[in-house]
């Protein structure tokens, strides 16, 4: 309780910021950046705050709405900012919470938000997870449609640990799949996490959608998803999640 009302006033007295963790393409050049995920940040008395703790709380009281409109206003903005300095087809990922999709006119909103950020929709890609599209909600499912009409792409955020049933993934329309960590972390020597890795890869082959692998934290995770085929990725062995100065500095260091 005592966190749902700090969260209450969070927004107002600035304590929330975005951080970048930059997605590269794996094929082709090392250096190449080819989107960056915003993460939601809290201090609170100077201590970081897990947003495994304060997004649940968030969506609780559903202070999301507000914060989840902040995020994707200050990630449309910083991205059409880095593509204007240099980083031309940056994409900008924003995690979304089922409450927002719920949220009568969202789909309408992000359109505002992109227009008055002047990144184009092709640009943003918005990461949700399987659980979500099993929900019955109208407004939901009304959301998605007109997201994808306007062009904004969705990414299946923790592919592999919900319960979805694959024909969800024809049902919706989804443009990228992630491979949760957990089926990263074992590669090359787990057998099992190996045939899951190759298997979502495959699918996303077949169906035409883009993977992106997460949790790269090691050379070999690299060259395995590589030798895959996969075609992006992001982990701690390319680069932490930082701060927007941060993510600044290593693109200076790119050019
Ligand atoms: O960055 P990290 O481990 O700390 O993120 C923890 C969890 O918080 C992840 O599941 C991530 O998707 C979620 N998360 C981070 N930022 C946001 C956000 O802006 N909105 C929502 N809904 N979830 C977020
Ligand atoms: O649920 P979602 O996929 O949005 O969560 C992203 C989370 O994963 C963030 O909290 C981020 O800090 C974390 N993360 C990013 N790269 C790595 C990595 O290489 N290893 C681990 N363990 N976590 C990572
Ligand atoms: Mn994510
Ligand atoms: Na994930």
């Amino acid at each position: 309780l005592e966190l749902q009302s700090a969260l209450a006033q969070a927004l107002a007295r600035n304590e929330f910021v975005v951080h970048y963790q930059p997605i590269y393409q794996l094929d082709g050049e090392q250096s190449t950046v080819y989107g960056v995920e915003a993460l939601l940040r809290w201090r609170l008395n100077d201590q970081p705050v897990s947003p495994q703790e304060f997004i649940p709380a968030l969506e609780e009281t559903g202070d999301i709405l507000p914060v989840g409109d902040w995020v994707l206003e200050q990630a449309c903005r910083q991205v059409r900012a880095w593509q204007q300095t240099g980083q031309s087809h940056l994409s900008c990922s924003v995690n979304l919470s089922s409450r927002q999709l719920r949220q009568a006119g969202f789909a309408a909103r992000v359109a505002a938000i992109l227009q008055a950020s002047g990144l184009e929709a092709q640009f943003l890609v918005l990461e949700i997870t399987e659980g979500l599209l099993m929900e019955d909600s109208p407004e939901l499912h009304h959301n998605l449609r007109a997201l994808a009409r306007l062009g904004v792409r969705l990414a299946l955020d923790d592919f592999g640990t919900g319960y979805c049933s694959l024909g969800y993934l024809q049902r919706f329309p989804l443009h990228i799949l992630k491979v949760d960590k957990s089926f990263v972390m074992g590669l090359p020597q787990d057998r099992e996490q190996s045939a899951i890795c190759r298997a979502i890869i495959g699918l996303g082959k077949s169906l035409g959608l883009q993977v992106i692998a997460e949790g790269v934290e090691t050379e070999q995770h690299r060259q395995f998803l590589l030798d895959e085929g996969c075609q992006h990725a992001q982990g701690f062995w390319f680069a932490r999640p930082c701060s927007s100065q941060d993510m600044q500095q290593l693109f200076n260091a790119l050019d």
